[in-house]
């Protein structure tokens, strides 16, 4: 089978990667708040973004090597992204969206893109 195809269908076994399709903002919230309270914590952030990243490591050893990545988005510069970079990257992208600084994440705050 081809990477691509492989990569697809990996994705659509993993089901937060489905949710990347959500229509509003109240839809993307209800599927990153896995305890329902409405708002969307750091580690609920985590676990709903870092699922792309598990279903590509597929050697589940947290670090996603070069020929894990998707065919023809290697280039030169790639480096292999490990677990730890991308969970520390995620933070930071929370505690940019996280605009009034309360620790979590309410629609309005993800309806807006990080700045
Ligand atoms: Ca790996
Ligand atoms: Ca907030």
């Amino acid at each position: 089978m081809p990477v691509r195809l492989a990569l697809a269908a990996l994705l659509a076994l993993s089901p937060a990667a489905g949710a990347f399709g959500a229509a509003t903002t109240s839809e993307y919230l209800a599927d990153m708040d896995a305890n329902g309270d409405g708002k969307v914590s750091l580690g609920e952030y985590q676990d709903y973004l870092l699922a792309g990243f598990r279903a590509m490591d597929r050697n589940r050893n947290d670090i996603l090597d070069l020929d894990e990545f998707p065919e023809g988005t290697v280039g030169p510069n790639t480096a292999p992204v490990t677990l730890k970079s991308r969970l520390r990257n995620l933070k930071a992208a929370f505690g940019r969206q996280d605009r009034n600084r309360d620790g979590v994440l309410d629609a309005k705050e993800l309806g807006e893109p990080p700045g």
